[in-house]
């Protein structure tokens, strides 16, 4: 069966899911997302990714022509028709078709909601971990749109994305415009330092990941020491553990920063106990 999408209340086959080309999510980027996962049938955490893509939409001024509870029914119905156990949910607003300028007030905002599968990393990055790099790229300045918005307008992330696969990497950290440590292009950050978690705070520019939220939870349970804090390249660097935390990855441990190994070289054993108790909950 061919994969069903929904657009504004009606499903399309995935070969005549269209929007307008006058769509300013294609014009300027101008919209809002979320990926989610489904795990073993449910929708992972969907009332803090509705809230998340509402407070998204407020913050860039786009008015989501539908209720949390509606957009929660449209996501839902759109897992059931496609009869989808695992996998992954696309949910897109866009400022929709409008005149070709950057005025909005003429846009319909247009809701689309895509299931598909997710492609996963390989298995060994797992247990052997990601080599990274860090981007010359910064995270976008927190007063210009705000990192917290999950915005269509991806092209920082996406210029540090081109700089870690020219580097031979899958993935790169971007500093904050202080030159701190604020995430990598699709994924939050963590490092282990004697036994204390760490990440940076949310005011260090960084999109508050659902995935960082669910882990933090996990430490309390798991006993294990935790702050946010600024974190400097030097921290990384010295770091006994590190592992990288979002939606397509999950919990992925970190091994290698610009050529400095970190810890053992190998998945720690803090990281190895969080992607366990995460792999465990997600199914429950
Ligand atoms: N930071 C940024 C900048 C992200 O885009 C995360 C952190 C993790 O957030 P969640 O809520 O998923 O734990 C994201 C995730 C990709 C990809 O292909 C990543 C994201 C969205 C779309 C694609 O890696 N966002």
């Amino acid at each position: 069966m061919s994969t069903r999408v929904w657009i504004n209340g009606t499903f399309f086959d995935k070969h005549d899911a269209k929007i307008s080309v006058y769509d300013h999510g294609l014009l300027y980027g101008d919209g809002v997302f979320e990926g989610i996962r489904i795990y073993a049938g449910k929708v992972f955490k969907h009332a803090e990714h509705i809230d998340r893509l509402f407070d998204s939409a407020k913050s860039i001024a786009l008015r989501i022509p539908l209720t949390p509870a509606e957009v929660i029914a449209a996501v839902e119905a759109t897992v059931a028709e496609n009869k989808k156990v695992d996998g992954y949910i696309r949910l897109i607003v866009t400022r929709g078709p409008g005149t070709l300028g950057l005025d909005p007030r003429k846009c319909e905002p247009q809701i689309i909601v895509i299931v598909d599968d997710i492609s996963l990393y390989p298995k060994e990055l797992y247990e052997n971990g990601l080599e990274i790099i860090t981007a010359s790229t910064i995270r976008n300045h927190p007063n210009a749109v705000n990192p917290r918005v999950k915005s269509l307008n991806y092209l920082n992330n996406i210029m540090a994305k081109i700089e870690a696969i020219r580097a031979g990497c899958l993935e790169a950290i971007m500093l904050n415009h202080n030159g701190e440590v604020a995430e990598c292009t699709g994924d939050n950050l963590f490092i282990v330092k004697k036994g204390v978690l760490k990440t940076p705070p949310i005011d260090a520019g960084i999109l508050e990941g659902i995935t960082r939220n669910f882990v933090i939870g996990l430490t309390k349970q798991l006993d294990i020491p935790f702050q946010e804090a600024s974190l400097t390249r030097h921290d990384v660097y010295i770091a006994d553990e590190m592992f990288l935390t979002g939606t397509a990855a999950e919990v992925i441990s970190v091994t290698k920063v610009d050529d400095r190994i970190i810890g053992t070289g190998k998945q720690g054993p803090i990281t190895r106990q969080l992607r366990e108790r995460f792999q465990k909950l997600v199914r429950e």
